[in-house]
């Protein structure tokens, strides 16, 4: 290789990493993909407890054969305040049958259950701490 070979391999080289880095920057600032809670067979949601940051989505995901229902209640009377804004129908993902799913973001900071209205009494219930 002559020297102005070496010269412009190098600098192909410079042009190719900073574009990579650039690249990477672009995957790190793009929004996280919402967490998903499966709704499993047998009345069970997988997992059973998780946390997320304040803005983030969670995506629930019926992959059992059954029809659910879920609903989001704050756990204590702050998180309840905070919710004061939302209707209680923003809440509630109405029927979810097989391979349906329901989405819903969390503004708010706070604790909360999520529970199948259908399945309540079999104790399929999750819980979900929402951080700032
Ligand atoms: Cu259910």
């Amino acid at each position: 290789m002559s020297r102005i070979q070496r010269k412009l391999q190098a600098q192909v080289d410079g042009i190719l990493l900073s574009a990579i880095g650039t690249l990477v920057l672009i995957a790190c600032a793009a929004p996280a993909s919402p967490q998903a809670v499966i709704i499993t067979d047998g009345a069970r949601f997988a997992p059973a407890a998780l946390s997320v940051r304040a803005g983030e989505q969670i995506v629930w995901r019926n992959r059992s054969p059954d029809r659910h229902s879920i609903v989001v209640e704050p756990v204590s009377d702050e998180t309840t305040q905070r919710l004061a804004p939302m209707s209680v129908e923003d809440l509630r993902s109405g029927d979810l049958y097989h391979s349906e799913q329901w989405s819903l973001r969390f503004e708010h900071p706070g604790s909360y259950r999520f529970i199948c209205a259908i399945h309540q009494d079999e104790d399929m219930v999750g819980a979900l701490t929402v951080v700032e």
